[in-house]
């Protein structure tokens, strides 16, 4: 299979400056990648859901964060204190043991699970969160110490490395409360030079307070490790949980009918890689978690060595890059790599899940929470031939995405799961051509609120959530995408053919089965003609634009001149 990620950064000149002299590489050389274990088998639990009464098979749900109600700067305020720390999980039957994680728990109920202290905020109601630090002193991911991390020479290997801080991703915060990197602060309260309470709720040095004030409209925003040089591990061992924002609009919506839930099902969308039993054969140098553990890459693959290409190189060299860079030195022991793509689907913390459905609308709130991958998603019908396979080109139920992580749309876009990803070349299945036609595209940390319409679907009918992004997007490489039957690319550092009904698999993301039921008693063509009307209504208010339409009645608008909503 061709291998265009190389051609593609070629093209665009990266140089990799920084990066020399890598090691002698001697005769029978082992490579630094690996593969998750082979044999997990898709779709044989349930997503993991909100709070205990959805959890799954095994166990896996997302434990809420407890709220308590507090006064303060003369308003009416939820307050959450939840921790940072180390914890493990099974998260599929067939993994050779439980994962380990890095993540945040609630501090009353203590229960430590992935994704754990999502929070249901609302407008206007202010949050107040304190995040304690008991992280371990070693990390449980491959740090590359070398990276900047100030002023001076300071190097990422200079710092603590359990240091953390918390950043709200979407969220239109006040700048000490936005959790910078250079806002980090360790257990003994050692801190960055940015690092600030809030004014008027101090708290014990290994704990930081952060304000969130909610002034933007319904939601979903989520919150995780923002620390220099580290965030990238961090947010990949699991530091990172939703954060809910509804408001009075979107409570209508529902109360009127016009929305079939509130929360509705998150499905947070990521990519891991998970640490095989044949590790030192694959990856010889890795030296952290077990098997089943997460896997991170960490050696500098490079496309070219002084003495002429790397079958197995992943990215560019400065030395051997065209133009070569300047400056460059040698490439640590550990390294970190531009992005990374991984080879096996997690939903909510569930690996190649499946959730069932009643025969109507439903609510899902998706979340593309992987490092890098993008995801460009039709849901389909499922091969019944071939179970946990879709049917390329039979579409599934209407997806109406009604919202986005600005908020809700001003109009329902329609996806009708008909629009296979556009390429450049029909025979090229890693150049997709940005401009698009798309079905639903994600990008890394985007959201969609979408209602599915399961209306008039006979029981027992089961769908297939596609992707067919390459990655990186739009120009990929072969060796990112894993599907049934993909080619053996293992003589150039990738995986091995998937087996039917196994992972790896980035394109099966999540099986849907619809039960026995009764439907929406109005028709979907007349809830989207009333959703529609509310919708715009809604936009041409302003309402929806957040911080900017309360500005002159909130007492926090001060803030305002020093803050901006981060956007992604
Ligand atoms: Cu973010």
């Amino acid at each position: 299979m061709a291998n265009n990620r190389r051609d593609f950064l070629k093209k665009a000149a990266v140089a990799g400056a920084g990066m020399a002299l890598y090691p002698a590489l001697g005769k029978g050389r082992a490579w630094a990648f690996a593969q998750s274990p082979t044999g997990l088998r898709k779709f044989v639990t349930s997503v993991p859901g909100l709070g205990p009464s959805a959890k799954n098979e095994i166990g896996q749900y997302i434990p809420l964060a407890t709220k308590h109600s507090v006064n303060f700067a003369g308003r009416a305020t939820d307050l959450y204190n939840v921790a940072v720390g180390k914890f493990s999980e099974q998260m599929h039957p067939d993994l050779p043991a439980r994962t380990e994680f890095f993540g945040y728990t609630d501090l009353f109920t203590f229960d430590q699970k992935y994704l754990a202290g999502a929070i249901v905020g609302k407008r206007g109601t202010p949050v107040l969160m304190t995040v304690t630090n008991l992280m371990p002193e070693r990390h449980i991911l491959p740090v590359d110490p070398t990276i900047m991390a100030g002023p001076n020479g300071l190097m990422v290997g200079d710092l603590p490395t359990n240091r953390i801080a918390t950043h709200l991703h979407g969220g239109a915060t006040p700048w000490f409360s936005d959790g910078t990197p250079f806002q980090w602060f360790t257990p003994l309260g050692k801190h960055g030079s940015s690092f600030m309470n809030v004014p008027g709720f101090p708290v014990l040095p290994g704990t930081a307070s952060y304000y969130y004030p909610n002034d933007q409209s319904a939601r979903l925003v989520w919150y995780h490790d923002h620390a220099i040089g580290i965030t990238r591990l961090n947010a990949y061992a699991g530091i990172a949980s939703a954060f809910i924002i509804i408001d009075d609009f979107e409570t209508g919506l529902v109360s009127s009918g016009l929305l079939p839930d509130l929360i509705g099902i998150p499905l947070v969308i990521q990519d891991k890689g998970f640490v095989p039993r044949n590790i030192f054969r694959q990856d010889p140098t890795w030296r952290w978690g077990d098997p089943g553990s997460l896997w991170y890459p960490h050696d500098y693959e490079v496309n070219d060595f002084r003495s002429g290409p790397n079958p197995k190189g992943r990215w560019d060299w400065g030395t051997t890059a065209d133009p070569p860079s300047q400056g460059t030195k040698p490439l640590p022991h550990v390294s970190a790599i531009p992005e990374a793509f991984f080879d096996t689907i997690v939903i909510n913390g569930g690996i190649y899940s499946k959730v069932s459905v009643a025969p109507k609308r439903m609510r899902f709130r998706l979340l593309n929470g992987s490092q890098a991958r993008f995801y460009h998603l039709n849901l389909l019908a499922e091969d019944q031939a071939n179970p946990g396979e879709a049917r390329v080109g039979i579409p599934g139920p209407v997806m109406y995405q009604v919202g986005t992580e600005r908020g809700f749309l001003p109009a329902v876009a329609i996806h009708d799961n008909k629009t296979p990803i556009p390429l450049v070349n029909p025979a090229d299945e890693t150049n997709a051509n940005p401009d698009g036609p798309f079905n639903l595209l994600l990008a890394s940390a985007e959201r969609a609120d979408v209602v599915i319409d399961f209306n008039g679907v006979a029981a027992g009918s089961s769908f297939i959530l596609y992707n067919d992004a390459p990655g990186p997007f739009p120009g990929g490489d072969s060796r990112n995408d894993y599907f049934t039957g993909c080619a053996d690319q293992t003589s150039i550092g990738g995986a091995p053919s998937t087996a039917l009904g196994h992972g790896a698999n980035t394109r099966t993301l999540l099986k849907i089965v619809v039960t026995a039921g009764s439907g929406d008693t109005v028709s979907t063509p007349s809830w989207l003609k009333q959703l529609n009307v509310q919708l715009k209504t809604n936009f041409l208010t302003g309402t929806n634009l957040g911080c900017c339409s309360t500005m002159a009645i909130h007492p926090c608008r001060r803030f305002r001149l020093l803050a901006w909503p981060t956007g992604r």
